[in-house]
């Protein structure tokens, strides 16, 4: 297994539900620990550019709505398999489908109100990291 990057975002409902501490915890107990960070209030334009690739998904509008409603935390991940790793921690989209234990199950609210967002793949990963973070503002550990 090789040392990987993921971007993870905990969404606006993680915010308001004060679970920035408890949310990165459970990344650090994981392995999984952050090179970049940064609190923001994601603009209309970044929240549909970042999830471009479902604007045609009837719920994207509704999508947008809430990544804009408040800020978000916005980290780089790194760790052993931490692509494969994040999305385990996650767990499913929707928290009624998501296994005991996992974030989503912890803590979300429903299938769009989940609490964290998690790369999919390397090449989004990179992509996603590429979204928000400069290489400069990604730190060796
Ligand atoms: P993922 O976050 O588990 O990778 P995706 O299918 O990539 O799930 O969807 C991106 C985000 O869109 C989800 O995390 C969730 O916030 C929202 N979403 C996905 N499916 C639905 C749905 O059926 N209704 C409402 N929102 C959804
Ligand atoms: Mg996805």
């Amino acid at each position: 297994m090789a040392i990987e990057r993921t971007l993870s975002i905990i969404k606006p409902d993680g915010l308001k539900k004060n679970l920035v501490g408890a949310i990165i915890a459970h990344f650090e107990k994981a392995g999984l620990h952050p090179v970049a960070m940064r609190m923001m209030h994601l603009s209309r334009a970044d929240a549909e550019g970042f999830y471009a690739v479902h604007k045609e998904r009837p719920f994207f509008g509704s999508l947008v709505e809430f990544m804009t409603s408040g800020p978000c935390v916005v980290m780089a991940l790194e760790g052993e398999n931490a692509i494969a790793k994040n999305r385990e921690i996650m767990g499913a989209t929707d928290p009624k489908k998501a296994a005991d234990g996992t974030l989503r199950k912890l803590y979300a609210t429903d299938v769009e109100k989940n609490t964290v967002h998690g790369s999919d793949s390397p090449e989004n990963a990179k992509i996603e990291i590429a979204y928000f973070f400069r290489t400069t503002e990604l730190v060796k550990r």
